[in-house]
């Protein structure tokens, strides 16, 4: 079964990236949410990569703040897409993560998202925009959730007009 990898560096990661696995799933895209560090448990993190490709895993988000090494460590394991979604975890606010995630050598690549919750959002739909090159229900449901968030700019806008007198 095709599924999507969500991998955290922490549980402290949880409470931003149970929005990249809610997004998801309101989609109905399957996916598996572990926690693994590229610091902490090295031996797990490369263990997890080579079983997930086994079983089916397309694409790999990883979160991670801090030193933030997560994500590159699984673009080495890997050729299947990598995402990286920069964590707010220290007293620089995220910005940290952010350069460790984005920075990567040549040929080596992670895309990388927002820092916090925006980006596990979009770690989410980059994910499934992905997916949608070869899957047409996902592609079909993807555009209409574009244009319902189209339509709800015009519902928005209408609403701050009728205020103004
Ligand atoms: C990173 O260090 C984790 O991804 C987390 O964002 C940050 C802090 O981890 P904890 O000390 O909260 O476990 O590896």
């Amino acid at each position: 079964m095709k599924f999507v990898s969500i991998i955290m560096g922490s549980k402290s990661d949880y409470d931003v990236m149970k929005s990249c696995a809610e997004t998801l799933e309101s989609f109905g895209v399957p996916y598996e949410l572990i926690v693994s560090s590229a610091h902490r448990s090295p031996e797990r993190t490369k263990d997890y990569i080579i079983e997930a490709e086994k079983k089916g895993s397309q694409i790999f988000i990883a979160a991670a703040g801090m030193a933030a090494h997560l994500a590159g460590v699984l673009a080495s394991k890997t050729i299947r897409p990598i995402i990286g979604v920069p964590m707010s975890a220290s007293a620089l606010s995220g910005i940290d993560a952010l350069l460790s995630t984005v920075q990567m050598p040549a040929g080596m690549p992670v895309a990388t998202v927002a820092i916090g919750k925006a980006g596990a959002i979009n770690a989410a739909y980059l994910a499934m925009q992905i997916l949608a090159l070869q899957d047409d229900v996902l592609c079909r449901k993807l555009v209409e959730d574009r244009v319902a968030k189209a339509k709800q700019v015009e519902t928005d806008s209408l609403e701050i007009e009728t205020r103004i007198p």
